[in-house]
């Protein structure tokens, strides 16, 4: 007469299970305190423990300097419209801070100088956006996994949100086109029928003849509407997921995101977030824009953009 494992059991069989994945290169995860506590909670281990064994965590391509293209095309925004990033940028960010909150035990700010004295992890990448071009750059950085465990992150932290500095126009490509608007914004330009704005969000996002947004303009219910993302932590533990200040060489440069993007290989050029302010872990993204996890998720996006 067979029985169902009981819960303890299983769990057992999932902690063995992580234990072996970490073997395979998770090693900072596992040392991580919140993740053996995670593995204590029931639900949560089995899922992560699931996500540990569906997810191939070896590294992304990577690839020799002789390899880094001409010209990383930048793409999205380009310059942010943001009043208070470009007083930013215009003293180099010099007065930068980054924040790193939400479900950690000990939030905390460090500016650029501070984010270039820790340990940094350079790679060479190929970079896919949706739009059907890609670029090989060389990013240097400071890998998610250290401002994490530095935070401390709590048990029922989940997810990595990364806020940014700039305000979206909406207007361009979203609104089903046919307006001549431009639609240099777009991740996929008009190429994927997924872009089609969904109906019933009951209120119009788009400024007066779908213009590029200035200032702080490009409002939905009074306010700004920022470019966001977020990440799992299988992602936002994976060594080669990094906070990059540098590329190909030198200070990141405005159009490609300055002073901080995300590069998270492995994944789409939209999860790849630019002008990174606020790093906030959560334990659902539910609460964040339309729901989605992510500005383009919003639009229709799938939330999970790995390749
Ligand atoms: N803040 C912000 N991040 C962003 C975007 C954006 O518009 N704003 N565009 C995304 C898209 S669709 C791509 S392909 C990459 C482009 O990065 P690049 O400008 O360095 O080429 O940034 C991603 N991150
Ligand atoms: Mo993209």
């Amino acid at each position: 007469m067979s029985r169902l494992p009981s819960r303890r059991a299983l769990l057992t069989g999932a902690s063995a299970m992580a234990a072996a994945a970490m073997l395979g290169g998770c090693d900072r995860l596992g040392n991580a305190e919140w993740f053996k506590r995670t593995l204590q909670t029931g639900e949560d281990a089995n899922l992560f423990v699931q996500r540990l064994l569906l997810t191939d965590r070896t590294l992304a391509p990577e690839y020799a300097e002789a390899d880094i293209s001409p010209w990383f095309k930048p793409n999205g925004t380009e310059d942010p419209p943001d009043k208070a990033y470009k007083a930013l940028a215009k003293a180099k960010f010099a007065k930068y801070h980054l924040e790193v909150d939400g479900l950690v035990e000990a939030p905390f700010k460090l500016s650029l100088a501070d984010l270039r004295k820790l340990p940094a992890r350079t790679q060479v990448t190929r970079h896919d956006c949706v739009e059907g071009w890609s670029a090989i750059g060389k990013w240097t950085g400071v890998p998610l996994a250290d401002l994490l465990s530095r935070a401390k992150l709590k048990p029922e932290g989940r997810y990595v949100v990364f806020h940014c500095a700039d305000t979206m126009d909406q207007g361009n490509a979203l609104e089903g086109g046919g307006e001549g608007e431009e639609t240099d914004e777009a991740p996929a330009g008009n190429a994927n029928p997924s872009m089609t704005k969904q109906s019933g969000s009951g209120e119009s996002r788009k400024d007066a003849g779908g213009q590029q947004a200035s200032e702080d303009t490009a409002v939905s219910g009074g306010s700004p509407v920022r470019y966001y993302e977020s990440i799992d932590l299988v992602d936002a533990f994976h060594p080669q997921t990094i906070l990059a200040y540098d590329m190909n060489g030198q200070a990141l440069p405005v159009s490609n995101g300055a002073p901080l993007r995300l590069r998270v290989e492995r994944n789409l050029g939209y999860k790849q977030a630019k002008y990174v302010m606020r790093i906030e872990v959560v334990e659902s993204f539910a609460h964040l824009g339309e729901g989605k996890g992510g500005y383009w998720e919003d639009q229709g996006y799938a939330w999970y953009a790995g390749i």
